[in-house]
């Protein structure tokens, strides 16, 4: 039986992975963090009872800047595959924690990849970085594809170059199975809440019950490269099954806009939306509701404003990926579209939101947290 270790188990990619190795048969391991509350909502539907006989999933506690802690659970598992998607993952708030976010998502690959080699087991434990379609920022051709130079736009963007060209080192110096998945922006309903896609959805879900008012965004003119975390996570564990190690870039090849996501986004609750005004006077008004799918929505009301406090120091304005590589090495493609991926992530946030409002109706104080 094959072991995997993922570190960020917790976070989107890492429950997907993780479902999607138990199925092939692994023995799967993953690292979270110590919480002072539960943070393995996304991982619960698949715990396993370690006291029950032949348990295929372990959770061990760790984290990305502890080289001693990250040294004996390798060193205890010795795992076959070892997936490092941990990460301080949000762009914008790198910019808040430059330092915090350049030691675990730059060092912390580092701390890994050492601690592969530390162990002797560089020729027996393959590496799967999680790279990113932000070393492309300011982008430098169109569309992006491995070859394609990279620029960096954020502390964020720039601690993953480091780990990008660290695990190259790895594999040059060392012989390591070491490679890079350089994935365009994937999202899922567990996408985390103050990304811009699910912060839509989740908005546009608790306007059309009446539960929120009004959606604050930053750049609505982002243009980005949007697949289903589903189809990425496959193309993480088929990189790691090739004879020898190599960097793919993951994308579906079309790009929207963060406007036109909202228009879809509302769209699929039953609103249709109209967009007036320019830069941070720019609004969308409600021109037409379902009033059964949508109860809380009435013509005429604002439900999209901008708010320059999402304005980042440095943005990157579009991406767009080639993913023909994947496709032809690999016989990678996508399989989810945006608008499917949209139109469940929809689904997934009205259903949250009617048992709000249901909540609400019967006197309960139902809070929506927002960013
Ligand atoms: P998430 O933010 O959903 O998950 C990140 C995971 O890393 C969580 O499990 C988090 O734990 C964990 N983590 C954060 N800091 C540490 C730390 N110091 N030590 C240990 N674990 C830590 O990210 P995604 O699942 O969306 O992305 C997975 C990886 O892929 C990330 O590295 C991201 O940068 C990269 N990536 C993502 C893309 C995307 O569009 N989703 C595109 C390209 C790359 P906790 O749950 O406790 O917060
Ligand atoms: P990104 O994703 O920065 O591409 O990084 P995010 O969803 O945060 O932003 C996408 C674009 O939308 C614009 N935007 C807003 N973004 C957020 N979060 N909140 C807003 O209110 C808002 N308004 C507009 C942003 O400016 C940006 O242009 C994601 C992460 O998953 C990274 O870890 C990963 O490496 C890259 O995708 C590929």
């Amino acid at each position: 039986m094959k072991k995997a270790l993922i570190t960020g188990i917790t976070g989107q990619d890492g429950s997907y992975l993780a479902e999607f190795l138990l199925e092939k048969g692994y023995e799967v391991h993953g690292i979270k963090r110590r919480a002072s509350s539960f943070n393995t909502e996304r991982v619960d539907h698949i715990y396993q009872d370690p006291h029950v006989e032949n348990s295929r999933f372990h959770l061990h506690y760790g984290d990305l800047s502890d080289s001693s802690n990250l040294t004996r659970i390798i060193s205890e598992i010795q795992p076959d595959e070892v997936y490092n998607l941990a990460a301080q993952s949000h762009v914008a708030v790198s910019f808040e924690s430059p330092e915090y976010t350049a030691d675990v998502d730059a060092l912390g690959t580092l701390r890994l990849l050492e601690a592969i080699r530390f162990l002797g087991l560089e020729k027996k434990t393959r590496f799967y970085q999680a790279s990113t379609s932000e070393l492309f920022g300011e982008v430098q051709e169109i569309p992006q594809r491995e070859t394609t130079p990279f620029y960096p736009r954020s502390p964020y963007a720039v601690a993953k170059m480091y780990a990008y060209w660290i695990t190259v080192n790895y594999r040059e110096s060392y012989g390591m199975y070491a490679c890079n998945g350089i994935l365009f922006n994937h999202e899922s309903p567990r996408r985390g809440e103050t990304f811009v896609t699910r912060k839509i959805t989740r908005a546009i879900a608790n306007i059309s019950q009446g539960l929120e008012k009004c959606l604050f965004l930053g750049n609505m003119d982002a243009l980005r490269d949007w697949g289903h975390a589903k189809d990425y996570v496959r193309m993480q564990w088929m990189m790691l099954q090739q004879e020898s190690a190599e960097d793919f870039v993951i994308a579906t090849g079309k790009q929207i806009s963060v406007r036109e996501f909202v228009r879809m986004s509302a769209a699929e609750a039953g609103v249709e939306l109209e967009f007036s005004g320019e830069g941070i006077d720019e609004i969308a008004t409600v021109t037409a509701a379902d009033s059964e799918k949508a109860p809380g929505v009435n013509v005429g009301d604002v439900v999209v404003k901008v708010d320059p406090r999402y304005f980042r120091p440095a943005e990157v304005e579009t991406l767009l990926g080639d993913p023909t590589k994947a496709k032809e090495k690999l016989g990678w493609t996508p399989e989810i579209t945006v608008e499917e991926m949209c139109a469940e992530m929809v689904a997934n946030d009205i259903n949250h939101a009617r048992q709000h409002a249901l909540l609400k109706s019967h006197g309960y104080d139902v809070s929506v947290t927002k960013e």
